[in-house]
């Protein structure tokens, strides 16, 4: 699928030192450690509605992972799916008499309009679950080879329990998966499963409902493993980060390693996971099926500065709850313009200093919000008049556009 295109940031002197991230499978902060290139699996939208603020911040945080990598001198290879078939896009057509892959395609197209407007580097590779289908088809022979697949009428499931290590990632007890799982896309009660949690792999063909035809016969892949042979494909096994909201964590990071893990006989699938906090509004999680939805294409419309919202995100730790207001919005915005007033100044304090001292918050589990303390602090002495390194003031500038994603 085509992705989008945003500069490379360009190199800045001195090297980010490692950059340490929350695993939420260990439940601590542990220092990534790519040996030369990082991978990074970041779960993609379901496109039945446009990018809501709640999609941003989870995409910038691992924008930001990305940057504080490439800052360090690792190459990054990251690759991203766009859920383009799933029950909630076809809900949606029919809700509104509006063919799938219209919406879909609309939707993802607007997506792309907004990542680039963020200025969030674009995956190297964007997959769509339909294009992943034949790639799913041929995993789902490698589990019913492992015997680890069983059929409910013509719909296939995988026994979670084949994976020794099936829970590591959410740490769960089994009466909060089960609720869980029938929250988010589960189907625990279904008569014929032989464990409440095994996840569907393939469901066969329904009338009225697009269809694909594999060697598994006619239907479309469960949402698990359309992610599972994405990052198999392009990334493979032991990939630095899987991301995504914490939303995801269960069912879905938790069913996509164990898959992965029994189809690859190796383990971990991924040895950091990482979760994004939830961005709230009117009170509620902000979600498509509740629609209350802040679009970053509305505020867009509206005149909002792109990189105003960009810093309204990073004005919060990626790992927060939060509550999106007007605001936040405006408070971003006179610091944007804070920023932009001061390296257009002749000169500021000398730069070196608070690189470090951003590079350290950032390599910290993205301390985002600190590092802008630190930018706000040059910005307001070289206002001030008090700085007199006159090298200072495109250094921040440049600092500000390559590791925070702020271009000024
Ligand atoms: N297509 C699947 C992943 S394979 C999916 O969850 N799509 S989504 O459109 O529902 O969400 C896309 C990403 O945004 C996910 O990482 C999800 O965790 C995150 N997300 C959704 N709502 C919010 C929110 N309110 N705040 C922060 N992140 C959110
Ligand atoms: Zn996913």
């Amino acid at each position: 699928m085509k992705s989008w295109s945003v500069p490379a940031p360009a190199k800045i002197p001195g090297l980010a030192p490692a950059l340490s991230l929350m695993d939420t499978g260990t439940g601590t902060i542990r220092p990534t450690d790519p040996q030369g290139t990082a991978r990074m699996y970041v779960c993609g939208i379901t496109p039945y509605d446009a990018t809501h603020m709640g999609h941003a911040a989870t995409y910038v945080a691992f924008d930001m992972v990305q940057r504080v990598w490439r800052d360090g001198g690792h190459p990054v290879l990251y690759v991203q799916n766009v859920t383009d078939i799933d029950d909630p896009l076809l809900e949606r057509a029919v809700a509104v008499g509006e063919d799938w892959q219209v919406i879909a395609e609309r939707e993802t197209a607007l997506f792309r309009e907004d990542m680039t407007a963020l200025n969030v580097l674009a995956p190297d590779h964007y997959i769509g679950a339909v294009e992943a289908i034949p790639s799913v088809a041929g995993y789902v022979q490698s589990l019913q080879e492992r015997g680890v697949v069983y059929a409910v009428d013509e719909d296939l499931y995988f026994s979670v329990g084949s994976d020794p290590a099936f829970g590591s990632v959410a740490h769960l007890d089994e009466s909060e998966m089960i609720r869980i799982f029938a929250e988010r896309g589960g189907d625990p009660d279904r008569p014929g499963k032989r464990h409440p949690l095994d996840c569907l792999l393939w469901q066969a063909a329904r009338p009225e409902e697009p269809s694909w035809d594999t060697a598994l016969g006619h239907g479309r892949p469960g949402w698990h493993i359309e992610c599972t042979a994405i990052a198999l494909d392009y990334l493979g096994m032991g990939i630095e980060v899987q991301g995504g909201g914490s939303d995801l964590a269960f069912p879905h990071h938790e069913m996509g390693a164990s898959e992965a893990q029994v189809i690859r006989e190796e383990y971990p699938y991924a040895q950091h996971y990482v979760h994004a906090g939830m961005v709230a509004w009117q009170g509620h999680k902000m979600s498509k099926s509740r629609g209350n939805l802040v679009f970053v294409s509305v505020l867009r419309a509206e005149g909002h500065d792109p990189m105003a919202i960009r810093l309204s995100l990073l004005a919060h730790h990626y790992r927060s709850n939060w509550s999106w207001t007007p605001h936040g919005l405006q408070g971003a915005t006179d610091r944007l313009g804070l920023w932009r007033s001061a390296v257009a100044c002749a000169a500021g304090d000398e730069a070196a200093p608070y690189i470090t001292r951003i590079r350290e918050h950032l390599a910290n589990d993205l301390q985002t919000a600190a590092a802008l303390d630190v930018m706000d602090a040059w910005s307001v002495k070289a206002m001030t008049g008090a700085g007199t390194d006159t090298d200072a003031p495109a250094q921040m500038s440049a600092l500000c556009d390559s590791l925070l994603g702020v271009r000024l």
